[in-house]
């Protein structure tokens, strides 16, 4: 029997900023400043709001920068969104198994939403870009960590942005 309280985890090839969900998140840097990738569109498209919401916690909460693994909140400004979720996902290691910051940065974007009422949640593949994560690592530890995390939302959406991180997610899910 189907369960009620899960929520369904979806997957869609595209681009984040344009997804009609409640919350998106972004992979950013503890700078909170921008960047390139995902961060760069998210900041494009939103407009100037988020980053005078980010330099605001730049100058009180996050003064130090948000640490890597760690989740924040700010409006989604002109984005269809109500909020952006930044996360800063780690920078992958040879040496280092850094596996549980990537699936604390999917289980404290999922708590902040939680707190902020969000229902539906968009994620994009965090550090597979250019913070260099092998590709199915990280769709395995993405897919792992919203499928425990996803009770009581309506849907935790990964959208991907090209076709091979969108095959590799839908083969994990
Ligand atoms: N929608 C969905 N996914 C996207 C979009 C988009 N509009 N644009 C890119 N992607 P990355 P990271 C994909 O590099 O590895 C920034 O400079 C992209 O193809 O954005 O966590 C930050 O400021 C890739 O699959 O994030 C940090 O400094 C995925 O998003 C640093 O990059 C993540 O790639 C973070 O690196």
């Amino acid at each position: 029997m189907p369960n009620p309280t899960n929520a369904a985890v979806t997957i869609v090839q595209g681009d984040i900023t344009e997804q009609d969900v409640d919350a998106v998140v972004n992979a950013a840097n503890s700078s909170l400043l921008g960047g390139g990738g995902v961060d760069g569109a998210i900041h494009r498209k939103g407009g100037p709001d988020i980053l005078a919401e980010c330099r605001e916690l730049r100058g009180s909460r996050y003064a130090e920068g948000l640490p890597t693994g760690q989740a924040v909140a700010t409006t989604a400004g002109r984005m269809p969104a109500r909020w952006v979720i930044h996360t800063v996902g780690p920078v992958w290691s040879k040496s280092e198994d850094r596996s549980e910051l990537l699936a604390s940065c999917y289980r404290e974007s999922l708590g902040v939403a939680r707190e902020l009422g969000a229902r539906t949640v968009a994620f994009p593949a965090i550090s597979t870009g250019v913070y260099g994560w092998p590709l199915d690592d990280g769709a395995r530890i993405a897919v792992a960590t919203v499928r425990e995390e996803a009770e009581g939302f309506d849907e935790v959406r990964f959208v991907l942005f090209d076709e091979r991180s969108h095959g590799t997610f839908a083969a994990e899910l």
